[in-house]
Order: C-alpha cells, then structure tokens, then sequence
C-alpha cells in the first residue's frame, strides 16, 4: 500500500550565519554590547551568536528613525503603500525559507509556520500597505498624523507575526520603528531586516535591535520614543506602564489570557472537539488568547471527553520540520519550566491530569499534550496562564453559570462559544468580558480585525482600523 510519508522540510533552503548583529540605518553594525546565543529548542543546538544591544545601540536605532520619520512620514501615502507592497511580495516569494527559519528556532510545527503564521504575515502587510494611501483622505477634520518613533517589544510565540501586526500598521501610518523581538526568537526578525534591504526601504524606517529584557527597556523608555507597543508577559507589561508613566508616550499593550473554550450541549460536538483541540494545542499552547478552560455543559461533558481523549491519541509531536508534525517543541527550557511547575501544582491541588501516551524526543524541550479533569475554579491551573499544551476542563449547567465561570479571572482578551442557537451567541458575546468572541470556532483571525483584551490581558487594539488608529493622532 502506499503510503504518504513526505520528507521534512529541508534546513539546507535557510542560511543561518554564524552571528548576526543589529539592524541600525539600514545596515547591519556590530553592538557594543556582549552577545547571546539563540538555539534550536527542538534539537538543543545552538544556532547563532545573536548581538545583545545596550543603551548605546538602542540610541543609535532611535536616532536613525528619528531622522528618517522626517522623510518617510512626508512622503505621500501611495509611495509609502508601494514599500509595504513590495515587503508583502518578497515576503510571499521567500515563505519557505521564513517558515523554516521560524520552526528552527522557535520550535512550532512547519505545517503551522508555513500555512498559517507566514500567509498572516503577508497579509498584515498587503492589509495595512492598502491603508497607506487612503488616510490623507479618512479623516474629518485635518489629516490624521503619525506620532514619530514606535518602539515595540514583541514574544517569541509568533515571532513574525507580532512583527507584521506592529511594524505594518506604524510604517503604513508614516512613523518608523525600532522592534526588539524576544531573545530566543531573534532570527526571522534578522531575515525581516534582509527583506527590507531587498525592497529598498529608506535607511532608518525599520531599525532592529536584539537583546533580552533590558534591551527592551532601553526602547520602551528612549525619550525619544514617541509609541510603546508590547506583546508579552503581563508582569512585563505592568513594568512598561510604568517606566512610560508621567511621559508623553502613547502605549498599547497586548498581555496574557486564559480564555473560556464553551461547548453547549446543542453544538456540533465534531466540529466542537476540534475546536477545543486547536484552541489550546495549536503552536504548543503558546498563544495568548489559547483556549486554556474548556468549560463543557454537564449533560455532554463525558462525550466531548471521550472523543477529545481519542483525538489527542492522534496527535503527532516531534520534528517540527516534518510536514506531519501537529505538535512542536516547546520554546525554552524556562518556558518547560514553568509549564511543568503549573502541571505539577495542578496534580497537588487534585486535578485528574491525562495526556495520551506518546514519545517525546530525548533531546529538546517537550510536553505532552495533556487535559487536566475536576478542576475548580479555585484551583490555580483554572486562573493562571500556563502557555503550554496543558487544558484545564471545568462543567456548567446553565448559560449563566458559564458566563460567571468564563468571566471570573483576572483576565479577558478572548472566549469561544459552541452552540447551534444564533441567539446564545449574541447573549454569550454581549456578557463575556473578552475582547475577541470566536462562534463554533477558535484561534480565527483576519487583519481587517481588531485584537486586544479587557483587565489583565493590556489595553488597545492591534489589526483592523482600530488597530491603524494606534498608530496616528487624530481620528480616522
Ligand atoms: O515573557 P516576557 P517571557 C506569558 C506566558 C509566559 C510568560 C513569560 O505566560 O509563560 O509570559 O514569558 C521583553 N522591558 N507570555 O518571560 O518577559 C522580552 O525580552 C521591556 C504571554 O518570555 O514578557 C521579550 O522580548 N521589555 C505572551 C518580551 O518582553 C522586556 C507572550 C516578552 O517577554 C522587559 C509571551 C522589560 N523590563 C509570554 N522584560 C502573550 N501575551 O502572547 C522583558 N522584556
């Protein structure tokens, strides 16, 4: 019989230097600061020597924005959209190799990286590059203007896609930027840099500057930094509002979640099952608006049970470079850390913790996928961001009982809502305090749409025209 084996996705399509420095004017220049290295976490290897950018560095990248915000924001609307045109293509011609670089040395699976995360990307900027020419023309009163220099700080979980939701709205808008992605996920940034060589984008417009937190915190609290924008660890977002306190800074902030995954007893189970299962399993759980709760209707808890247990049974981890993989390696080793530290608090706490039996790699960071049964509300696994493959299962009977449940947590960026009556999704919707409802799906997104939270998840909106408003002073 035959049988469809395709090969892995092949490494030798990426050229991984030996070690890169920062992205400053255009040009890639030495820091003066030491370096780090980012590595493989699905094999352990170490795959380059990354400069760690100080507060020299940082101010050289503002600097070169500064000066090119004069030119880039004058230039007329259509010049600009003809770059982020030109970004979005080469982007689309050289998919692959991003997508192989993002599995590398972040760990997600290649089917996710090359279907999802890169076509998102492309399409941010195709999106906001036909925003570009219209905004001379949207406004009311005066035309709206760009506020100047955007530093932004972005995680390691989409490390290109936070980039295309920050970098593409900011220079659509006219400002120029200085982004500092996470420091073990500095390589497609890098290749991004390449990118904007290829398209001749003026120097300074896009600056990239690598480092851990305190590179970050160099950029967030620059002066003459003009727009804050972060994606990450609400601790670190708490921080970040605070250093920009008292400033002139615009900031938005978009920070964790433990989003409601909700399964009526009328909804299509299949279909539901699915759901639950890429809602907290796609990109190994690490995704801030995962669908981390399963609440389940009682009457129908034990079905969607069963058949969730049968379709994690299937579920393939392992090299995220094979085409089959569902599940990757997880991102560090800090991150298996503290993944496996909730888990465990989870089993003291009395949660019935099942995870189908499957190998995991001997090297690299991995977690099985696993579902946590008799959780309470009070249990710490229910409340706390465990941004890992790991679903916390809790029951309700009525309607009502699952909006107080879905709502009771600190945070609230987004929920799900199995159900075939059209008329619970608009009840469910108008009373869950998230800022993303998904019906009869999860994880769902589209440039044209606005993301953000409510409470602990930060506050502001990326995507759609809420999100292009973020970027400029004035209405739109
Ligand atoms: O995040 P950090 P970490 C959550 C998730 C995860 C936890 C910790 O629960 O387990 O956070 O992850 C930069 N000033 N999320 O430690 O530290 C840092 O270098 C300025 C949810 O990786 O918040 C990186 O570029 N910047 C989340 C970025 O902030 C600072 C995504 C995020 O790192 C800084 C990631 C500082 N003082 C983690 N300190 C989501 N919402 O998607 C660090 N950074």
């Amino acid at each position: 019989a035959f049988e469809y084996a395709p090969a892995p996705e092949s490494r030798a399509i990426v050229d991984i230097k030996a070690s890169y420095g920062l992205f400053i004017d255009g040009e890639f220049v030495d820091g003066h600061g030491s370096s780090f290295k980012t590595i493989n976490p699905a094999t352990e290897e170490t795959l380059a020597e990354v400069a760690e950018a100080d507060a020299a560095d940082v101010d050289r990248a503002v600097r070169a924005a500064r000066r090119a915000f004069r030119g880039w924001s004058r230039m007329p609307g259509k010049e600009r959209a003809k770059y982020l045109f030109r970004i979005a293509r080469i982007i689309q011609e050289r998919g692959r190799e991003l997508a192989v670089l993002e599995s590398i040395d972040n760990g997600k699976p290649i089917k996710e990286s090359r279907d999802v995360d890169v076509p998102q990307v492309a399409a941010n900027f195709f999106y906001f590059a036909g925003w570009a020419d219209k905004l001379e023309y949207a406004g009311l009163g005066p035309d709206p203007q760009p506020h100047g220099v955007a530093g932004q700080v972005i995680p390691w979980n989409f490390p290109l896609l936070m980039l295309a939701w920050k970098v593409a709205p900011a220079l659509a808008c006219g400002n120029t930027v200085v982004l500092k992605p996470a420091e073990t996920t500095p390589l497609t940034a890098l290749l991004f840099a390449e990118i904007c060589q290829q398209a001749d984008l003026p120097p300074g417009v896009v600056n990239i500057v690598t480092g851990a937190g305190a590179t970050g915190h160099a950029v967030v609290s620059h002066p003459d930094v003009d727009k804050v924008a972060f994606t990450g660890s609400t601790e670190v977002g708490k921080a970040i509002a605070r250093a920009v306190a008292g400033s002139e800074k615009k900031v938005t902030l978009e920070l964790g979640g433990k989003a409601a995954n909700i399964v009526f007893d009328d909804a299509p189970i299949d279909q539901a099952v699915e759901g639950i299962v890429s809602g907290i399993f796609f990109n190994q759980g690490h995704v801030c608006c995962a669908g981390s709760r399963l609440l389940v209707q009682e009457s129908v808890a034990e079905e969607v049970l069963g058949r969730l247990k049968r379709r994690m049974s299937t579920l393939r981890i392992g090299d995220p470079l094979d085409k089959n993989t569902d599940i990757g390696a997880i991102n560090s080793a800090e991150q298996l850390g503290r993944i496996r530290e909730l888990a465990e608090i989870g089993d003291s706490e009395g949660a019935e913790r099942w995870s189908p039996s499957c190998d995991l790699p001997s090297s690299g960071f991995w977690f099985p996928p696993t579902v946590f049964t008799g959780v309470t509300q009070a249990h710490r696994i229910a409340r706390e961001e465990i941004f890992g493959p790991v679903l916390s299962v809790l029951t309700f009977r009525t309607p009502s009982e699952a909006v107080e449940k879905a709502n009771n947590t600190p945070y609230g960026l987004s929920a799900g809502v199995w159900t075939d009556k059209g008329s619970r999704i608009l009840h469910m919707a108008s009373h869950l305090r998230a800022g993303v409802v998904w019906a009869n799906t999860f994880n769902k997104f589209d440039p044209a749409s606005p993301f953000g939270g409510y409470k602990e998840s930060g506050y502001g909106r990326e995507g759609g025209r809420q999100g292009l408003a973020s970027y400029l002073k004035g209405e739109i």
